[in-house]
């Protein structure tokens, strides 16, 4: 079937109103299909966001959409009688059939979320406004996340951020070594083992376990676009059981240097100071309340362990042949792995003044 007249037909699937009228690819997410749908209500289009799920990713598509629906309900309750709150939280579609998911003929797993309009996502930073906007958005998510009720939150991907592990994998690829693509690694290679201590550290740091977002880029954050505000978090599929300190290492990890995750000129990949001041301030500002002692000793690691762990999957995935990552070039997965590790160079160089900011500020 052409993709056309699948999307139509899989949309017609929920609960919309009003007549299809097209959809087109969305976004520039790694890991999902994400699609625009146009339903034409009453004459006027209004749009939606038409998902289909990695299942070959998200192995237990049902247990994913589970969590999310209890997130959001949580989430949405929360935000009731806050101005515009219908933009603050995703809100799900149901199928026709009840289910907040549908299924299709080759066994695909789709949803459908309302559109949040006038707001939008970055693939890089620009301003402090924005860095402290989106952490911000994201420590609230976490905030409001703590009185979520049990049971505890499905594993949608399970040790997800265990860095050790994710340094073990990579160890295997090297070995196995199936795409031939080591020797052309070597320095990155290197990199990762003269690092390695960097891996245990927020697990070996005693913790406490919090429903966490788990994928905190800062292209997963909305922006309103006329107050510049951190409207909505999206991206909900690996909201699970984590450490607070994932989030904030992966806010870090996206929304401190100017330049993209796949950026090829090194020299522009770089922590600055301020963005991370203000990923402090927006993020303390929200989460403040409920973080421990121990987890504000952290913030600085955090960023480092998540850029470090990120680099490795990146890399395991250039050696595997890219069998995870969605790439649209030759090497692409090995450019983003080298950001990554260049992003950790820069930290270094201003470990100490970042920390000593971070007590300055709880001081
Ligand atoms: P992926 O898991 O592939 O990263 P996302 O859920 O992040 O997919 O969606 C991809 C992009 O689509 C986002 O970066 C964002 O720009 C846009 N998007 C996602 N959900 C919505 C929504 N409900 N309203 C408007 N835009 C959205
Ligand atoms: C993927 O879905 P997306 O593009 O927001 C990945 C994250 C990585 C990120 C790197 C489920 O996120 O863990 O940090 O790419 N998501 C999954 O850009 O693996
Ligand atoms: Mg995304």
């Amino acid at each position: 079937m052409r993709l056309d007249d699948l999307l139509g037909e899989v949309a017609r699937q929920f609960e919309i109103d009003g007549e299809f009228a097209g959809a087109a690819p969305y976004g520039a997410g790694h890991i999902n299909d994400s699609y625009c749908v146009v339903f034409r209500q009453a004459g006027v289009p209004v749009r939606f966001l038409l998902q289909r799920i990695n299942t070959r990713i998200f192995t237990n598509p049902v247990a994913l959409m589970q969590n999310i629906q209890r997130v959001t309900s949580h989430l949405a309750a929360q935000a009731k009688g806050e101005p515009d709150c219908d933009r603050r939280v995703l809100t799900l579609i149901p199928a026709r059939d009840g289910r907040v998911w549908h299924v299709d003929a080759d066994g695909g797993y789709w949803r459908v979320y309302r559109f949040i309009e006038n707001a939008r996502s970055y693939d890089a930073v620009e301003s402090t406004e924005q860095a402290f906007q989106s952490a911000r958005a994201f420590g609230r998510f976490q905030q409001r996340l703590v009185g979520l009720a049990l049971p505890r939150l499905n594993d949608t991907i399970p040790d997800f951020h265990n860095t050790p592990k994710r340094f073990a994998a990579l160890e295997q690829a090297i070995a196995s070594d199936v795409a031939g693509r080591a020797l052309l690694a070597k320095p990155e290679i290197e990199f990762v083992l003269a690092h390695r201590s960097i891996a245990g550290v927020l697990l070996n740091a005693n913790l406490p376990e919090r429903v966490t977002h788990n994928d905190t880029k800062f292209n997963n954050a909305l922006l309103d676009d006329a107050t510049g505000e951190g409207i909505c978090v999206i991206d909900l599929d690996t909201v699970m059981p984590g450490l607070a300190l994932y989030d904030f290492g992966d806010m870090v990890r996206t929304a401190t240097s100017p330049a993209e995750e796949d950026e090829r000129t090194l020299s522009r990949v770089t922590l600055q100071f301020p963005m991370f001041e203000a990923l402090v301030r927006g993020y303390l500002s929200s989460a403040g309340g409920f973080l421990t002692k121990q987890e504000k000793e952290h913030l600085v690691s955090a960023g480092k362990v998540i850029a470090f762990e990120q680099g490795i999957r990146f890399l395991t995935d250039y050696l595997a042949g890219d069998v995870y990552y969605k790439v649209h070039r030759e090497g692409h997965n090995l450019d983003r792995c080298r950001t990554q590790f260049k992003l950790i160079e820069s930290i270094e160089q201003q470990e100490d003044r970042m920390n000593r900011l971070v007590r300055d500020i709880e001081a």
